[in-house]
């Protein structure tokens, strides 16, 4: 049989199959390939003497390291319009984080009811520029719950974003319907806040929710130049046809992202933070 790997406690794993949920134990020779198994992995498992075993584990597509989970898809990077102020930066290292680990982002802007309709926000115009797909929610009314269900189907999605957005909002309307349904929402209430726990997927049918925040703490410090330029996506047509191979669009001649970003083919605040990210890598070089 194959299935998810849920939920991992005290040498136990928790299997999702097709048909049910089925608690086993790795066998030791995972240990001796220092792989260890982890929430998110793709596993064979079989059941022997009623109690089951995982065979195999699938080779991972990404492996977060906070929360840590193997096979994640998507994130959904959450701000709010207002209250918090969108942080620039901050979203933009979202952003940077979900490309290294090849996540799939979808920006999702909060607090829609503190804005009024002709408001208009250059950060949302960035990201939107950036080709990054957005959504506009008022969690706390469940306005924009059935888009992002649906974004969910057979993805394996973590929430990311600073505190105060409306994660934990969103979250629980998400929650509300399908997993009451399933009765793990009591377990969730009784457990309290404070315990520390190992991350699970929460099973939402079709597709798996981290119950966890992701990049809590930003996971890029030790990005090369090589893989930042890769990070941005509006940068892929043009970085072939640079002048010189090896060029990091700083201050080469004949550079085509910066013809692009003087034609405003490419957003002026993402290039700055591109440059920005860039010069902290050189002087982190210089350090050592
Ligand atoms: N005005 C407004 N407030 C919201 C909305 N969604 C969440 N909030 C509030 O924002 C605050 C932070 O929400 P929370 O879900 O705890 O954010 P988290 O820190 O990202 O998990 C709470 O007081 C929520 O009630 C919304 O759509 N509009
Ligand atoms: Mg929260
Ligand atoms: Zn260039």
């Amino acid at each position: 049989m194959e299935g998810t790997i849920i939920k991992g406690i005290a040498g136990f794993y928790y299997i999702k199959t097709d048909k049910n949920v089925v608690e086993c134990k790795a066998r030791g020779k995972f240990r001796h390939n220092e792989l260890t198994p982890m929430v998110g992995d793709k596993v064979e498992i079989t059941i022997k003497n009623g109690k089951g075993v995982i065979d195999k584990i699938y080779p991972r597509i990404n492996k977060l390291i906070r929360p840590s989970v193997a096979n994640v898809t998507q994130a959904l990077v959450v701000f709010a319009l207002r209250n918090p102020e969108i942080n620039e930066e901050l979203l933009n290292k979202f952003l940077l984080n979900c490309e290294y680990n090849n996540l799939k982002a979808i920006v999702c802007f909060n607090k829609l009811d503190l804005i009024l309709q002709e408001e208009t926000n250059e950060i949302v115009e960035m990201v939107k520029s950036a080709g990054y797909e957005t959504l506009f929610l008022k969690a706390k009314e469940g306005y924009g719950i059935d888009l992002i269900r649906e974004k969910l189907q057979d993805n394996v999605t973590v929430l990311c974003g600073p505190s105060g957005v409306g994660k934990s909002t969103i979250l629980n309307s998400i929650m509300g319907e399908e997993v009451m349904a399933t009765g793990e929402i009591s377990e969730k209430l009784r457990r309290g806040k404070h315990t520390t726990r190992h991350s699970e997927l929460i099973d939402i049918g079709n597709g798996f929710l981290v119950d966890t925040p992701g990049f809590s703490s930003l996971e890029i410090e030790f990005i090369s130049k090589e893989d930042l330029q890769q990070c941005f996506p509006e940068f892929d047509s043009y970085i072939g046809n640079c002048k010189f191979t090896g060029c990091f669009h700083y201050k080469e001649p004949g550079c085509a992202v910066k013809h692009a970003l003087e034609q405003k083919k490419i957003n002026a605040k993402r290039y700055g933070f591109y440059i920005k990210m860039l010069e902290d890598i050189n002087n982190r070089k210089k350090q050592w």
